[in-house]
């Protein structure tokens, strides 16, 4: 295709790009067809198939038929697409089907598509020499208008299964769609998988309201929305990209969705209850259809894969009232959803669901004040026609003690402390042990002295004689634990 030929056509078309054709199948290639009227229309799909155009050996089948019409199959491997009588191709229909091409046995060796579009001003398509348009695509005098090397991807705007809203990610936000549209039927899709990768598709009749269609919704291609297209959504969950930005939290709405830490005291491995609420008791809430909201946490401090949600106590509805979804990402991000699928927004306040995760266990080695702070940062609270709800959301925030008290290891001959009892200088082995540092604690607790351990140091003296006499208990500190002695000190 020359480059003069190219630019008239993106100029023409401008929402077709032209890349390569889109094979299913081995060596059969795709048909376009573009439909003027309602009127039927004959079409020679083997004409741009290479070796199975002139083949005797081969016959042809539709397995798929066309969602707005009839494909019927005559001889000599034309096919017929009638169109129903309500097909307003004018309008910038497209229908779609597939053929196969069945060698004597009859056994499948090619497949290949069949689009039949409208809405294109025929007297600017006839100004496009569709002969020059690509090498091996005839247009029979008479018969429709073929086009070739249009990447119907791009027509049709292809189904990545999952991402039911159509903003390139799947997440907790796809989630609202698939209960807004729940159980409304289009066509299905020919050939259709949950992998994630564009899958043709017919528009439905109906648009979100973000105007993305609800074929994006249909995640399995069955043609009903449903449990099954949840399903989709979990397979294909990839990152966060919708919602709104933290800014638009922090907005002058009465309406409030908050954060709350359940536990009185938090330290390491603890299991940690949060709620998350809408409204109150006394601040109830109209017609919310569904909510979807991430958490960002301080990354590191919380255990992978330990978030779990709940939404047994919602005020959104009864468990069987509802779908919810949740996920904990990497990089300090929980998500979820929760969406009904009757229709029917309802009204309330209060707890919208439980989480609970666990604590690192490994916090111990940390002295230094640290909090749990839990901060929304993306939320979205749509009606039942998936408008949005603008709310104010806040979090929360606890202090982390570091209680658990350290393991006394039993000292089988890793520290040895001489002489006890001792006057002004207390001689310190270690044998085995990997120690950090060393306290001298008195029988009130208080810590009297104390310094770090070199690595590789296992034996060092220490000048006692500023300590009262008494008794002490000299402990080492090491990886795994406290050994101690109990020692005297005379004068
Ligand atoms: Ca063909
Ligand atoms: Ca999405
Ligand atoms: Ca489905």
């Amino acid at each position: 295709m020359n480059q003069y030929f190219f630019t008239k056509l993106v100029g023409l078309l401008s929402l077709f790009i032209v890349i390569g054709v889109q094979l299913m199948g081995q060596d059969a290639a795709n048909d376009i067809i573009l439909v003027e009227t309602n009127e039927p229309v004959m079409i020679e799909v083997l004409a741009n198939d290479g070796t199975y155009c002139n083949s005797t050996n081969i016959s042809i089948d539709i397995p798929n038929q066309p969602v707005f019409g009839v494909a019927n199959l005559l001889e000599d491997n034309m096919v017929e697409y009638i169109p129903n009588t309500e097909a307003n191709f004018e309008d910038g229909l497209v229908d779609m089907m597939s053929y196969c091409i069945l060698d004597t046995e009859g056994n499948i060796v090619a497949t290949a598509y069949v689009f039949l579009m409208g809405g294109i001003d025929m007297e600017d398509a006839n100004d496009i020499d569709i002969e020059d348009m690509s090498d091996a695509d005839e247009v029979d005098e008479g018969g429709p208008d073929v086009l070739q090397d249009i990447d119907m991807c791009e027509v049709l705007t292809c189904v990545w299964p999952g991402d039911a809203n159509h903003d390139g990610a799947v997440n907790a936000w796809d989630l609202l769609s698939v209960g807004v549209g729940y159980e409304m039927q289009g066509p299905p899709r020919i050939d259709s998988s949950t992998e994630w990768e564009a899958q043709l598709a017919i528009d439905w009749n109906y648009n979100q309201t973000d105007g993305s269609n609800y074929k994006h919704i249909d995640g399995d291609g069955n043609g009903i929305i449903n449990m099954t297209d949840v399903t989709s959504i979990r397979q294909n969950y990839t990152s966060t990209s919708s919602g709104k930005t933290e800014d638009d939290l922090e907005n002058e709405s009465e309406i409030e969705l908050s954060l709350h830490i359940l536990n009185e005291t938090i330290s390491e491995s603890d299991t940690i209850q949060i709620q998350v609420q809408l409204g109150g008791e006394s601040d109830l809430i109209e017609d919310v259809y569904g909510v979807a909201f991430s958490i960002r946490y301080n990354e590191g401090i919380i255990q992978s894969n330990s978030f779990q949600f709940d939404y047994d106590n919602s005020w959104l509805g009864d468990n069987e009232e509802l779908l919810w979804i949740y996920k904990q990402l990497e990089g300090g991000i929980a998500e979820s959803s929760v969406v009904r699928m009757d229709h029917f927004g309802t009204t309330g306040g209060g707890i919208i669901c439980g989480a609970n995760f666990i604590m690192e266990d490994v916090l111990a080695g940390k002295t230094e004040d640290y909090s749990l702070a839990l901060e929304f940062e993306k939320v979205t609270v749509i009606k039942n026609d998936g408008s949005e709800i603008i709310v104010k959301a806040t979090g929360d925030t606890q202090e982390v003690i570091y209680a658990s008290a350290p393991t006394i290891l039993e000292n089988k001959n890793y520290l040895s402390v001489y002489p006890n009892p001792a006057i002004s200088i207390l001689n310190i082995e270690l044998d085995r042990v990997e120690a950090k540092k060393y306290e001298i604690v008195d029988t009130k607790g208080q810590i009297v002295l104390n310094a770090p351990i070199k690595k590789n140091e296992d034996s060092f003296r220490l000048n006692i004689n500023d300590l009262y006499t008494g008794v002490y208990m000299f402990r080492v500190f090491t990886a795994t634990g406290i050994i101690q002695e109990r020692i005297v000190i005379v004068r």
